[in-house]
């Protein structure tokens, strides 16, 4: 009888170890959603697999990836994540101006620079990215994790343009949700049209569009080189692209899981940052040897100084709107300059 008793007792402990352990795995083994605007071998799904695969063989947790398309357009994937039904969000910068006013600063013309090592000093060392932009992303609900480079933004239309007054009258495509873009190209002498990457293709196969502006590894991985005539580079821009948590999931996270969230970002920036500076030069190659008919345009110093001289018009708009954005805009100055001064 005492014999049974014993045995009964080790019974219940083992049960109850068993519950503890299954509980632990609910608790320490989650499965954490990443959605993005990219598809898994570009740019953003390039840092997302790094991120996920660091996660995933540094603890027990597992990372869903969504590409773009699977879970609506860019600006539900922002809301989603705000509200904690996505853990992570990989998005272009310039859909979130609406949102986060100061992210237009990403998509300012003629801020950034366009030589690829004084991009890496700037997006390793920059203290708008650093110091400045998360606390503004936590009022928004959300937890900064990373900004990095696509590649310059290229226009790719159906006519040659050389000036702003070519452009007259011309629709332009650009990402919805940045007032900072609409006031470039009104600035340049076009006419924007907002519109989703859901919708573009078709635009420019109905001519509702008369050009877009992309990074040239997406004009040629998504086929914009086929669909349009004359790609230009105006040197006015980067296109950029960040990587965000739900704020209340990361607050809740012990402080072993933030520190593993932490270090899978700042590994996936280094992967993306080295890709980085080869994405241009690997999209322009691909189109020049599969589509060489497709014209390609770098317009001239000279050529470039109305646009320049329109741009000033849309950094002062942008600065006036903000004390906040004012002191960004000023930063990101101060960092661009140590970037030009440091980079190797
Ligand atoms: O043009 C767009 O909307 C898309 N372009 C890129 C390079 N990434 C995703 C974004 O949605």
């Amino acid at each position: 009888m005492k014999h049974f008793m014993s045995l009964k007792k080790l019974n219940a402990l083992l049960t109850g170890c068993l519950l503890i352990a299954a509980t632990s795995i609910s608790v320490y083994a989650a499965e954490w959603k990443y959605a993005m605007g990219e598809g898994e071998s570009d740019p953003q799904g390039i840092y997302a697999t790094a991120f996920k695969d660091f996660i995933q063989e540094n603890s027990r947790h597992t990372i869903k990836i969504y590409p773009v398309g699977s879970l609506g357009e860019e600006a539900d994937m922002l809301e989603q994540t705000k509200a904690g039904i996505l853990q992570f969000l990989g998005q272009s910068t310039g859909y979130m101006g609406g949102t986060i006013p100061e992210m237009d600063l990403f998509t300012l013309p003629y801020v950034m620079p366009t030589d690829t090592k004084q991009l890496d000093y700037f997006f390793k060392n920059s203290k708008v990215i650093n110091e400045m932009l998360p606390p503004i992303f936590n009022q928004h609900g959300l937890e900064l994790l990373s900004i990095f480079p696509e590649g310059e933004m290229a226009v790719t239309t159906f006519e040659p343009f050389h000036s702003p007054a070519d452009l007259e009258g011309k629709k332009m495509r650009v990402m919805p949700g940045s007032p900072i873009l609409v006031e470039t190209y009104q600035a340049f002498g076009a006419s924007p049209v907002p519109m989703t990457w859901g919708d573009l293709i078709g635009a420019l196969k109905t001519n509702m569009v008369d050009g877009q502006e992309n990074p040239t590894v997406w004009i040629e991985a998504y086929g914009l080189d086929h669909l349009t005539n004359v790609l230009t580079y105006t040197g006015h821009g980067h296109f950029n692209a960040s990587a965000s948590a739900n704020k209340a999931f990361f607050d809740g996270l012990s402080e072993r899981d933030k520190k593993l969230v932490l270090a899978a970002a700042e590994h996936a920036h280094k992967v993306i940052l080295s890709e980085a500076q080869k994405l241009d030069a690997y999209g322009l190659g691909r189109i020049v040897r599969t589509n060489p008919d497709f014209t390609i345009v770098t317009l001239t110093k000279e050529e470039r100084v109305p646009f320049k001289e329109a741009a000033k018009e849309v950094q002062a708009l942008f600065a006036s709107k903000s004390d906040s954005n004012k002191k960004l805009l000023d930063q990101m100055m101060a960092d661009l300059k140590e970037a030009e001064e440091n980079a190797e």
